[in-house]
């Protein structure tokens, strides 16, 4: 076994860090030395760069099917603090962010039992109308394997969907630890340690960056955090793609393993330094400051780290509610002061690392959403590893106490009037100490009082408006009830439907109910589409020679839509395009031709003949618009479309739910079969058909998966 000496010496040599020198260093090198060795590589790599970003997490539910030991997030459906946004509530909130200047949305939440690959794609695509210049980073590979699972695709086929969905890369979520073991005792239900890396190694061979995370401080051994060092390295050298490691420290409040409490600060920063020596092929290591405080992210600098994540505008409610940072929220200057506090540079990056160069004017302060955490007078390194305890210092907001002086009472005359009164005043009179103590209660609750007045009048804080039925109505009549009821109007997007008069309202967020009525603080925005009063023209894309799926999404994107799905049979490829007409004409590369907006184009799309069969998907549950890219997306068409008494007019048809589809999901169907779906306003119908259809799914997928252990394990004799 080598010394600390000669390992330190090959490590300056630029050597790769074997396992067993790891484990000796780990346990045996002085804080010193580890913080030495990793600033030198760290250097190497960065210099005197540290990164940061604007961004902010979007949590959808904290509802999820697995119950990890170490979570204190997740909830259970019905549980009083559980949470779950509807696609137009994510695209409500992503609307509320166009001002925030931020270039990256994380999107990460519970595994929720009615979430499929459709509704994880439409999310982003959500998030991606609002906000298109941002970069989607979505889902831990735990809720892409679950999804893809679920559909019954390929990894690689659901990495497709969703990077056209507009995700760009994937965070580190969900690596957890990956010996088995122990993986098995803190998160049972969630995917294998082989499948989480799959899903990172079929990213990175798509060219889908991701980062990969580790969660240490609980029961794991100083070993199974190597072997998990060591299972990201081999992957990097084998698929790169890896952008950046984040240690994640385990925070104890709130969940089943908080017995164990949480490890100390000098461990944190071994655990920083040792995964900057050991991977040395994932350039940057990010010391996640909404886990680790401002303290303990300031010290993590001067142990390796080059990372410290974003702005955050307290976003996510994955530490808080463990005990991390309470409300997780700093301003880029904040930010920037904590990296220069220790001697770095601070650098504005991109979700790609590259440098964000903003004009001087640009660069104003980052998403100030929510409240923010106060900041604690930075201090040199040393000082701080010179004072550090050994149980977690993790920053919270401090309560503060101010004392006044108390007043002088000195006056005569006052004082002999006060000895002739008797009763409460003639006993303040005598004990002016305790006098000043009652008037400085009393000048404290009347502040109190007057503050609180203050907030309720000036942040009509306690008013709530129900949101109007803007649908139908005409813009002009719109702004006159917006303007009566204290909302804002805005116009979001247009659309033409010939049928509609120009000028009518056809959408609006957020939607009104027919069951619960919605509520909302005066002066909210309320984002409406309007039907155009001209049918704008557009050019017409050129889509054959590309998958179905492109071709969908670019003809969507241009304002036209698919008025059939022609199937040819073809010996090499199954949904490829083989020409495109419109109004029975073929457009060919060269044709430059425009259509009026919501044209039609009829796709020839190619089959195997081993492939001629396609499965029914869900369609209950969905609008129409979304019923139809469903039934495209696999390869069929629409037959007709039936209306229940519900939906009273052509408004009504546009908030209408497919409640009965004509062929049962699941159902095997021939590329290019014609379905017919019943839609309803009855959202009581719509959401009960849901249910009964995602029962449906469930037991499909049993039986899917029944029906393959069966094979293998015929296979297997
Ligand atoms: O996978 C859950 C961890 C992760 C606790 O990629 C906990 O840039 C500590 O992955 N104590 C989600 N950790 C967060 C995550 C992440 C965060 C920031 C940036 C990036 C990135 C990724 O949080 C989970 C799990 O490992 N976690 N509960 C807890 N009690």
């Amino acid at each position: 076994m080598r010394s600390i000496n000669e390992i330190s010496e090959s490590i300056r040599r630029g050597e790769r860090l074997a396992a067993e020198d790891a484990l000796k260093l780990w346990r045996e090198a002085p804080l010193w030395l580890l913080g030495e060795l990793a600033s030198e590589r760290k250097e190497q790599v960065s210099g005197k760069e540290v990164y940061y970003n604007r961004n902010v997490h979007l949590e959808p539910t904290n509802i999820c099917l697995f119950n990890c030991e170490f979570c204190s997030f997740r909830r259970r459906e019905g549980d009083k603090d559980a949470w779950y946004m509807s696609l137009d509530d994510i695209e409500a909130r992503a609307m509320e962010l166009r001002g925030a200047d931020i270039t990256e949305v994380h999107i990460v939440g519970g595994v929720h039992p009615k979430h499929d690959l459709d509704t994880y794609c439409a999310m982003i695509r959500r998030v991606k109308r609002a906000l298109p210049h941002v970069t989607v980073k979505a889902y831990t590979a735990v809720e892409i394997f679950y999804m893809i699972r679920n559909d019954g695709i390929s990894v690689v086929e659901g990495l497709r969907r969703l990077k056209e969905a507009g995700m760009e890369c994937i965070p580190g979520g969900g690596a957890e630890i990956f010996d088995a073991t122990l993986r098995k005792k803190i998160c049972p239900e969630k995917c294998s340690s082989e499948e989480w890396l799959a899903v990172h190694r079929a990213a990175h061979n798509m060219g889908i960056p991701t980062n990969c995370t580790m969660l240490y401080g609980h029961i794991e051994t100083l070993e199974q955090r190597i072997d998990h060092l060591e299972r990201l390295r081999s992957l990097q050298d084998e698929a790169p793609g890896f952008d950046a490691f984040i240690p994640l420290k385990y925070h104890s409040h709130g969940n089943r393993l908080s017995q164990v409490g949480e490890c100390s600060v000098e461990e944190d920063l071994r655990t920083i330094a040792m995964s900057r020596l050991f991977l040395d092929n994932i350039p940057h290591i990010k010391a996640y400051w909404v886990s680790y405080g401002k303290a303990t992210t300031e010290m993590a600098l001067a142990f390796g780290a080059d990372d410290i994540d974003g702005t955050i505008g307290d976003t996510t409610k994955i530490y808080s509610m463990a005990g991390g940072v309470e409300r997780p929220s700093m301003s880029v200057e904040e930010l920037e002061s904590m990296v220069e506090s220790v001697g770095f540079t601070p650098i504005e990056r991109d979700s790609h690392y590259n440098r964000v160069e903003r004009n001087a004017n640009t660069n104003v302060d980052a998403p100030n959403l929510e409240i923010k955490v106060e900041a604690p007078k930075p201090h040199s390194v040393s000082e701080k590893i010179d004072t550090m305890t050994t149980k977690s210092n993790t920053t919270k907001p401090k309560a503060t106490t101010t004392t006044s002086k108390p007043k002088s009472s000195g006056n005569n005359k006052k004082a002999k009037r006060s000895n002739k009164k008797s009763g409460f005043i003639g006993f303040l009179r005598r004990f002016p100490v305790i006098a000043n103590i009652f008037y400085i209660g009393i000048f404290g609750i009347i502040t109190l009082v007057a503050v609180y007045v203050g907030l309720i009048v000036g942040t009509r804080h306690g008013k709530i408006i129900e949101v109007p039925n803007f649908m139908g109505m005409s813009i002009e009549d719109a702004e006159g009830v917006a303007l009566k009821s204290d909302l804002n109007l805005i116009v979001r997007d247009s659309i033409f439907d010939v049928d509609l008069p120009g000028g009518t309202i056809v959408d609006q967020l957020p939607k009104t109910s027919t069951v619960r009525e919605v509520t909302v603080k005066p002066g909210r925005k309320i984002y409406v589409t309007v039907n155009a009063y001209t049918r704008r023209m557009v050019n017409i894309p050129y889509v054959a020679k590309q998958t179905l799926r492109q071709a969908l999404n670019q003809i969507e994107r241009s304002g036209l839509t698919v008025s059939r799905l022609v199937y040819e049979a073809d010996m090499t490829s199954t949904d490829y395009v083989i020409k495109q007409k419109v109004d029975n004409r073929e457009i060919l590369p060269t044709t430059e031709r425009k259509a009026p907006v919501g044209t039609g184009v009829t796709l020839h799309v190619s089959y195997q003949h081993e492939e001629q069969n396609t499965q029914t998907p869900r369609l209950v549950g969905l609008s129409l618009q979304q019923a139809k890219n469903t039934l495209w997306d696999n390869g069929l068409n629409l037959a007709k479309v039936i209306y229940d008494d519900s939906v009273e007019d052509l408004i009504a048809r546009r908030k209408a739910r497919v409640y009965k589809q004509s062929s049962k999901i699941g159902t095997s169907l021939r590329r290019g079969s014609e379905v017919t779906l019943y839609l309803t306003c009855d959202e009581n119908l719509a959401d009960s058909m849901s249910v009964i259809a995602a029962e449906e799914i469930k037991e499909l997928e049993k039986q899917r998966r029944k029906a393959l252990e069966e094979r293998e394990a015929k296979e297997q004799e």
